[in-house]
Parts: structure tokens; sequence; C-alpha cells
């Protein structure tokens, strides 16, 4: 397979409803979308993750687009493409920038996956017809609001509630959440607000029967969340800390997580992905696949890697009108039940409907 051209967008969705986190509130979803065309016609398409700021890793839709024009682009140019797979040990040589490097090697996977005239389920060796969906819910105003918000999601049907949580909102949220849903499962996301300092307060975790506790400690650390580990009982997650199959290799080595969340974005691609699936499936390490605000593109590739086998926990990937009025592909993601059937069509399985897509677009680059 030989890539003849790219074209990029940078694209801008208003979201349903603004998404707090103990960084901060977004209201627009900033994005690279991408299209890679090889010399037969396939067409496939990426998602850039990175925000418009650096607050979730280092990356922005900025330096995504600056790595991918500069660097990325004219790596594929110059090279025959046999799988997939190759396009990360091309890219291997520039360092990290990993959704710059997922966004692209992401378009390629459904590029292949259409020539060979299969889904990307089957491409990535996937054999789940439907997935298990749980919700992320953003820091809310008031308790009183939280608890309308989790309960219309468990009506909606998603199996599994993930709350974010800082220092100021944080055990007595979950107790009382706790209280007004005592069998649901549930699980927080601190993204990084905690230091090993605040060992105590977390050990009180214990008592509400989480699932886990997700990303307490540094984005860049195993170290400590291997130390905050022995200390308490609730499992750990891993969000941030893992970027690689490395750091996946080292922190299930020095017990730094129970759970690990995978997002394809964070770790450079669908097939460093699939190598950390295996490896924490060779370790009894459970994993779920994360989000990132996607649009229909995103969604498409998580739903996707999913269908693998050690994906045993409900991931972050809900339905399309989770954050959008309308998505920019067709049909859009449904949840019924809290499953999401896999499309059987080829390649990621939705089109990308191009109206929805020009609406949304504020930029395009083409390169060939
Ligand atoms: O830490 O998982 C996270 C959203 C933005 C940045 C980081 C995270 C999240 C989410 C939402 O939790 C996941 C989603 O619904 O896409
Ligand atoms: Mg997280």
């Amino acid at each position: 397979m030989q890539i003849e051209k790219i074209i990029v967008r940078r694209m801008k969705m208003r979201m349903k409803t603004p998404f707090t986190t103990s960084f901060g509130t977004m209201i627009d979803k900033h994005f690279l979308l991408l299209e890679a065309i090889d010399e037969l016609g396939n067409r496939g398409w990426g998602e850039s993750v990175a925000f418009d700021a650096p607050w979730y890793t280092e990356e922005t839709v900025d330096t995504n687009f600056h790595i991918i024009k500069d660097f990325l682009v004219p790596i594929l140019f110059n090279c025959h493409i046999e799988h997939p797979d190759d396009v990360s040990e091309r890219f291997s040589p520039i360092r990290r920038n990993n959704m710059a490097k997922a966004a692209v090697e992401g378009a390629i996977w459904d590029a292949y996956a259409k020539r060979n005239r299969m889904t990307l389920a089957e491409a990535l060796g996937g054999k789940r017809k439907r997935i298990e969906v749980g919700i992320s819910i953003g820091i809310q105003g008031s308790l009183s609001d939280l608890i309308s918000i989790v309960q219309k999601y468990i009506d909606e049907g998603y199996k599994r509630i993930k709350v974010k949580i800082k220092p100021d909102a944080d055990i007595e949220v979950l107790k009382q959440l706790r209280k007004a849903f005592p069998d649901v499962p549930l699980m927080a996301d601190a993204n990084s607000s905690y230091s090993l300092a605040d060992a105590e307060k977390l050990k009180q975790l214990d008592s509400l029967d989480l699932l886990m506790i997700e990303q307490p400690l540094a984005h860049d650390d195993i170290i400590d969340h291997a130390k905050l580990q022995k200390m308490i009982q609730t499992p750990i997650c891993l969000d941030e800390s893992i970027t690689s199959l490395e750091d996946a290799r080292k922190a299930i080595e020095i017990g730094s997580a129970g759970v690990i969340n995978i997002k394809i974005g964070r770790v450079g691609g669908l097939t460093e992905a699939k190598k950390i699936h295996d490896i924490c499936f060779e370790h009894g390490i459970p994993v779920w696949c994360g989000g990132m605000l996607e649009a229909g593109v995103g969604r498409a590739h998580n739903i996707a890697l999913t269908t693998l086998p050690n994906f045993i926990l409900p991931g972050d990937t809900a339905g399309s009108s989770r954050y959008w009025d309308q998505d920019i592909i067709q049909p859009e993601v449904v949840v019924e039940d809290g499953y999401i059937s896999v499309p059987t069509a080829f390649g990621i399985g939705y089109e990308p409907n191009i109206e929805m897509v020009e609406k949304f677009t504020t930029g395009i680059w083409q390169f060939n």
C-alpha cells in the first residue's frame, strides 16, 4: 500500500454541555480530522484527540498539525506500507507526539481494512459483536445536579458510571453518590490531582465499593502509584501515566495499577494499543477503552479496539448523542441497553457525513 494523499481538516464543534475536569472546563472541541488516500483510491479516516490546550498531555491541535505536516507526512510519502503495523515503526525516530502519530496511523488502518474488505475490528483481530459502554461525567456545580445526571445515564442503560473528582470535591461527593445509588458500578477519575501526601484521604475510598480510582497521582508517575496501591484496597487504574508498551510493562512489574485505561491517541496508535492490550492480558490486568470527547471518527476507532478480548470492563465509549447534537458520521453511534453494536461495514464501519464535516471545518490542507 502506498499513501498518495493526506487531507487534514481543522475542526471545531460546540459540545452539548461543557465538560469540567480537575484542570478546567471545555466548551468547544477543537480537533484535526485526517483522510489518507492510497494508490487504489481507498480512503481512510483518522481523528486526532489532542485538545486546544496542553492540560491532559503536552500535545495540542497546533503541535499535532506541525508534527503531521513537517515530519509524519514526509515519512509516509517515502515508504511502502505492507501492514499498518509498519507505520509506528516508521514513525519511531520521531519522539513522543503520540496523538499526532495515532491520527495518521488510524487513517491508514481504516484505509487498509477497506482495501482488504474487512472491518477495522477484524483487521485488529477483534471478535466481539457488541461492546459494553460506561459514561464519564464531568465535575458538576451541585450534588443534586450530579445525582440527576447520573440517574439520566443509568436510565439510558450505561453500564458503569465514572465521575471526575478533585481535592475539594471528592470523598463527600462520592459518599452521597454511593448512598443515592447503592448498587451501581461506580468509579472516580482524579486526572492527577493528588499526591502521595493525600494517601490517608484516598484510603477513605475503600469503604465506597468503587470499581477503581483512575489516575490519582502525577501524570508521569508510576512509582508513587505503586506505593499508593499498597496502601489502599481500591484498584488503581492508570490513564495519563501509560504512553507506551514499555510504560505498561514497567507499571505492571512494580504493581502501579490493577487496571489500565487504553487510549489510542495517548499511546501513539492502534498498533501500540494492541500491544498494551496483549501484555495486560498476559498478566491478568483488565483493560478498558478511554475517551477524549471524540467526534464520530475517533469514536469508531475506539469501538473497533474494544472488540479485543481483554477489554472486559465497560469503556468511556459513549454514543454520539453524549456530546453532539449532530455527529460527523452516519449512522451515528447508538447505545442500546448499555451496548454498542459493532458496525459491519468495511473499515471503521461508519460513513463520514460530509455535510456535517464541512459545517465544522475551520481550515483544510492537502498534501500529496
Ligand atoms: O481522563 O479520561 C479522562 C475527557 C477529557 C480528558 C481526559 C479524560 C476525559 C474523560 C471523558 O474522562 C471521556 C469521554 O467521554 O470521552
Ligand atoms: Mg482519565
